[in-house]
């Protein structure tokens, strides 16, 4: 299998090529789905290229991950069964008595993770307002070891300075996640801001086709990546390698997708923004988002992630529900327009008043923007809101 120094060329030809090789048995043009739980071995204690067992090691894997750390520009990607695992991971490197700074708007599943499955375990998180820097600063204590921040949030669209952020994390002693899922790749690249580790849910654009659960996570540092290897390894929560498979077809137009995604966004919130239904547009690439500025210097692209504040429960309803393109489900980033009620689906888990204060109301609608004609999906809206 090719290893990530292999890798030479621009975003499109890594997305195309990176981590994968012809078959050395037939040149199978196509990375094989090594559908095996085990590998036999020539000899006792001495496994063929290292490989003895599917949850260490599986070549179909090993190609979505060279080819992801490939596109984050990184040296090591680590495959997990979901994104909530790629990110527990990392957490689970800790001990209890450590402590983690959260941003508080993360998916809702992320906060449920922290706060009703490994804060019991001892592990203490602060939740804060990562658009402000000094927020992380003055959470930041002794025993604090990861800083974890998703930029573009999940739903709201936050910005958080991640050069900033690293440097506060690093000057505390402690490493900062972010949670690339909603950018991808294509138009953010944390490592190359000074992240230490950029995290995914796979299932989302870098799969792109809404057909597996999946997570990974790509480091630079060796012994981060081994550390995280090991957790991986002894608890177990890899993906299969027919999601491997699937997902590495999936990146190989990363590239063309995110532009569609890109444009069929802008546009979409250019045209919300202007509609007399809605009363707040959040959307990064708008001159009107506070933080367009900072978006523009570290994403290159700004996402088919919109969020809309329409003023009420019943509005929202009544928008998710006629429309005829955009599909009511959770999920975003794939190939087909989705809509959703954050405050009923993806953060219902979430505490009222803290999914309140955040902006995160009964009347926000979140659209992830496919890549279909950009005039059906505005007249999918416009009529939608006439309703
Ligand atoms: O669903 P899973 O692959 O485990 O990924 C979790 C996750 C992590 N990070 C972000 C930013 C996410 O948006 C998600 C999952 N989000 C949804 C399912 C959703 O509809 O928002």
């Amino acid at each position: 299998m090719a290893t990530p120094s292999d890798n030479a060329g621009k975003f499109g030809t890594l997305a195309v090529h990176a981590g994968q090789a012809p078959e050395e048995t037939t040149g199978a043009i196509m990375t094989p789905i090594f559908q095996t739980s085990t590998y036999v071995q020539p000899e006792l204690a001495k496994p063929k290229g290292g490989y003895d067992y599917a949850r260490l090691k599986n070549p179909t894997r090993e190609a979505l991950e060279a080819n992801v750390a490939a596109l984050e520009d990184g040296c090591h990607g680590i495959a997990f069964a979901s994104g909530l695992a790629a990110i527990e991971s990392v957490v689970k490197r800790l001990s209890a008595g450590d402590h983690v700074v959260s941003e508080e708007n993360t998916y809702g599943g992320v906060t449920r993770m922290f706060t009703k499955v490994l804060q019991k375990l001892g592990i203490e998180f602060s939740f804060v307002d990562t658009r402000d820097p000094s927020c992380i600063a003055e959470a930041m204590r002794a025993n604090t070891k990861l800083v974890h921040v998703e930029t573009p949030t999940n739903p709201m669209m936050r910005i958080c300075d991640i050069e900033e952020a690293a440097r506060i994390a690093h000057q505390g002693g402690a490493i900062l996640m972010v949670d690339n899922t909603f950018a991808s790749p294509y138009n953010q690249r944390p490592l190359a801001l000074g992240a230490d580790v950029t995290a995914h849910s796979a299932t989302k654009y870098l799969n792109g086709h809404s057909d597996i659960i999946g997570g990974i996570l790509v480091v630079n540092d060796d012994e981060l990546a081994e550390d995280i290897h090991f957790v991986r390894k002894s608890t177990g929560a890899v993906p299969g390698p027919m999601d491997c498979w699937l997902c590495l077809r999936g990146t190989k137009t990363l590239h063309l997708r995110m532009e569609r995604h890109n444009e069929n966004g802008l546009a979409v919130a250019r045209f919300l923004e202007q509609h007399p239904a809605v009363e707040r547009v959040h959307y990064p690439g708008l001159a009107s988002h506070p933080q367009h500025e900072l978006a523009g210097r570290q994403m290159s692209g700004f996402t088919g992630m919109v969020a809309v504040e329409l003023g009420d429960a019943a509005k929202a309803r009544s928008m998710v529900e006629r429309t005829r393109i955009f599909a009511l489900a959770e999920s975003l980033g794939g190939v087909e327009s989705l809509i959703s009620v954050p405050a009923l689906q993806t953060h219902a888990s979430v505490p009222e008043d803290m999914r309140l204060a955040m902006g995160v109301t009964d009347g926000l609608v979140r659209l992830s923007v496919g890549i279909e004609d950009q005039d059906d999906l505005l007249d999918d809206l416009d009529q939608a809101l006439a309703g």
